[in-house]
């Protein structure tokens, strides 16, 4: 049975404007699996978010529970070849991108007013006159909610930036001139750094965290390099 990976539709060109669900695919091609994409308009899985997979009748939320799992079932453990500390780094560096990096990213996609403009028009533009015109702000109020819930959406728009620079130049200083994160073979984290960096990087909205990761060459050959590993030229 082939494995079904439940995500937001992509824009022409582009993986995933979410980089969760980019994380997901990325990882999926690494690990060389087939699978088929079914799209969602408004998650309707266990924790009401997206990414979700189903696979062999089971329904698995959560990026990191999706890879896990899947790892396990198919015998693809990408980062069979890291000792102990470099496990632990490469946990830490997740952890960077998907809970502190994400929060930044959601701020100056949809919280900052030039980012705001471009994922209304980008995100929404598939809804009759009248939604187009209610749902953005509602999702937009959700989203400030959860972005004073995590704390990062309090402080000023330049405290922001100076914060994601900062996990910015983590990475571009760990990542050197290796070719991927964890050296010469891709590991798991490289699904994280590129659902995320190519994100802020390369996808159809354009905010000050592009220019942040522009900064970066090895970062910018990186996500190159991740662009036409896993999905070529056309995405
Ligand atoms: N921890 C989750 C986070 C997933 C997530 O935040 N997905 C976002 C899109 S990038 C979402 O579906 N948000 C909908 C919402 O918060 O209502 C994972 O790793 O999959």
């Amino acid at each position: 049975m082939t494995i079904e990976l439940h995500q937001y539709a992509a824009p022409p060109g582009w993986p995933n404007l979410s980089p969760f669900c980019m994380k997901v695919e990325t990882w999926l091609r690494l690990a060389g699996l087939d699978y088929r994409v079914a799209v969602q308009m408004v998650p309707n899985g266990p924790l009401g978010k997206l990414p979700v997979v189903k696979d062999g009748g089971e329904i698995i939320a959560d990026s990191h529970s999706i890879i896990e799992r899947l790892a396990a079932r198919y015998g693809k453990d990408l980062d069979a070849g890291l000792d102990a500390r470099q496990r632990a780094a490469a946990r830490a560096f997740e952890r960077l991108i998907n809970e502190h990096l994400y929060w930044a990213l959601l701020h100056f996609r949809w919280i900052d007013d030039g980012g705001w403009a471009q994922t209304r028009r980008v995100l929404f533009a598939a809804l009759p006159a009248p939604l187009r015109l209610v749902v953005p702000t509602i999702a937009r109020r959700g989203v400030r909610a959860q972005l004073k819930g995590h704390g990062l959406g309090r402080h000023p728009r330049a405290e922001i930036l100076r914060r994601a620079a900062q996990d910015v130049q983590a990475l571009a200083d760990w990542l050197g001139e290796q070719p991927y994160f964890m050296g010469a073979q891709p590991t798991t984290l490289d699904a994280s750094a590129y659902g995320f960096l190519g994100n802020l990087h390369d996808a159809p909205i354009d905010t000050p965290l592009k220019g942040i990761v522009a900064a970066h060459p090895n970062l910018v050959a990186y996500c190159a390099r991740l662009r036409a590993r896993c999905f070529g030229a056309a995405r």
